[in-house]
């Protein structure tokens, strides 16, 4: 690969000058019938290895090796959201393809596998998203729209018809980084709405692109919030975006620090239940909970986090942005199966250290398939340090005395020098803003340090807890920030046990 230079751009400009002259001069259409198998081509390049040969920002790199990347048609320009580029992703991630012409989607329709021969392609940013182009653009870092002539030279099509599936992520995984392995790839958010403000709108407004806000768990955690934007030349540029609420798919991207969504078309939105207001709601899938449990049948009450893959259980909330006067229960909560080792910051579904046959070095496969899960959290800079909370809302405690409450505090990343130091504290009735620790009577409450495993916790809830008519929270907090540098700790409960007499 080459750093740009004037002889480059000089031909460059050259080859597009004469793609016009060509176009315009014989008029060629290019509507061969296309192939509907795979073509006698194989990549030998993955689309992450492609775009890490972008290695400064502002760049055009000139692509000088025989290099291919193969991969499906994720968005075409059959809504009229994009135009003049594709977008196509394989396992390791996703790219635009600036293609010049109209239509595009009757060659390159969405799901249809390609091949592209990169040689002699160009690779720069818009934004900070990386594309493919047929040149370097004046833009600083930009690439010029592939001639319609060179096309075919370029472009191997395949099969039609490939599935991509999204895959279901949380806001706090996408990052804005050139090299993101969700840039330009489909993905699905879980329980998303519009902000209110935004319901009375369209998709986009008439002149002008639309940015339309949408956000998490009823509008708690803006961290979570993302973007979507649509151009108004897309077929639903005028619909009235839906009011409901449910999950959000499309295709990843960034402009700056503005993390976005492009719809493919309105089938994206499925924002079929009610919209919920302030203060979170109950029920639904994998977000939230039913708001509070009681303690029944005879002591203990447990509870095992082995069902995570279904949503929390009823009455415990995740946060993390407490402090010690406000309580956060509202993250939503991703259900789908989670790794110790993965460095996105949230609360996940991961392996419990108890489980059977489960050790410090069980790999990846191991975790994922272990049946004992583990409710966990890792905290960064951003999520949670200090403030991370795993709280328990019991609806009453009538009748119950001398409560007890025990669990297992589990440190799952042992490469983390960082520590965290977890605090439990009780509090009263249906908004409290006052929080009282309790020092657990045995085992220790810090993770990190470089350690892996469980520790059992016992904690003896004073008698103010017991025999209460209203609500009783009980909630585990990083009250205070960690403690030492490098990563923060994947802490993870289970085994939660509420006993009394
Ligand atoms: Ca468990």
């Amino acid at each position: 690969m080459n750093r740009i230079s004037v002889k480059n751009l000089m031909a460059a400009a050259y080859v597009l000058l004469l793609g016009t002259v060509v176009l315009s001069s014989c008029k060629r259409t290019y509507d061969d019938p296309p192939p509907t198998g795979a073509p006698g081509i194989v990549a030998n390049i993955t689309i992450r290895d492609l775009k890490a040969m972008d290695t400064a920002p502002y760049s055009v790199v000139h692509i000088t090796q025989d290099l291919v990347i193969s991969g499906v048609v994720n968005m075409d320009d059959k809504s009229g959201n994009y135009y003049q580029q594709i977008s196509m992703q394989d396992s390791t991630g996703g790219i635009i393809l600036r293609l010049a012409g109209s239509n595009l989607n009757t060659s390159y329709p969405v799901g249809r596998q390609l091949f592209v021969k990169v040689k002699d392609l160009y690779l720069g940013e818009y934004g900070g998203m990386l594309q493919l182009g047929g040149g370097a653009d004046s833009i600083e870092g930009g690439v010029t729209m592939l001639s319609p002539v060179l096309q075919d030279r370029h472009i191997i099509k395949g099969a039609f018809n490939q599935p991509i599936l999204p895959k279901v992520v949380s806001v706090t995984d996408l990052t804005t980084n050139r090299q993101d392995r969700y840039a330009n790839t489909l993905i699905q958010l879980v329980d998303y709405q519009f902000a209110a403000a935004d319901t009375t709108k369209g998709y986009a407004d008439i002149g002008a692109a639309g940015n339309r806000v949408a956000n998490q768990n009823c509008a708690t955690a803006t961290n979570t919030r993302i973007t979507v934007r649509t151009s108004d030349f897309s077929n639903f540029a005028t619909s009235r975006i839906p009011s409901g609420r449910g999950t959000l798919a499309g295709i990843y991207s960034f402009f700056g620090s503005t993390k976005q969504l492009t719809l493919r078309d309105t089938n994206d939105v499925q924002f079929n239940n009610p919209r919920c207001t302030s203060g979170g709601t109950g029920g639904g899938g994998g977000g939230t909970s039913a708001p509070t449990f009681t303690l029944t049948g005879t002591s203990p009450y447990t509870i095992n986090f082995n069902n995570l893959a279904s949503g929390l259980p009823a009455g415990v909330r995740i946060g993390s942005a407490s402090t010690a006067t406000t309580n956060d229960t509202g993250t939503v909560f991703n259900p789908i199966t989670n790794i110790w080792s993965g460095t996105g910051g949230g609360w996940k579904n991961l392996a419990s250290a108890t489980g059977a046959g489960i050790t410090q070095g069980s790999d990846l496969a191991t975790q994922d398939a272990s049946s004992d899960r583990a409710l966990g959290i890792r905290q960064t800079s951003t999520i949670g340090d200090p403030g991370a909370t795993l709280t328990f809302i019991l609806a009453n405690t009538t009748g119950r005395n001398n409560l007890k409450l025990e669990f297992g505090i589990q440190s799952l990343d042992p490469s983390v020098t960082r520590s965290t130091a977890w605090t439990v504290e009780y509090a009263l009735g249906d908004s409290p803003t006052s929080w009282t620790a309790v020092t657990p009577a045995s085992g220790s409450t810090t993770t990190g340090n470089l350690s892996w495993g469980n520790s059992n916790v016992t904690v003896n809830l004073p008698a103010a807890v017991a025999n209460q008519s209203g609500k009783v929270w009980i909630r585990i907090v990083a009250k205070t920030a960690t403690s030492g540098g490098g990563s923060r700790p994947v802490t993870a409960f289970d085994n939660i046990k509420f006993s009394w007499s």
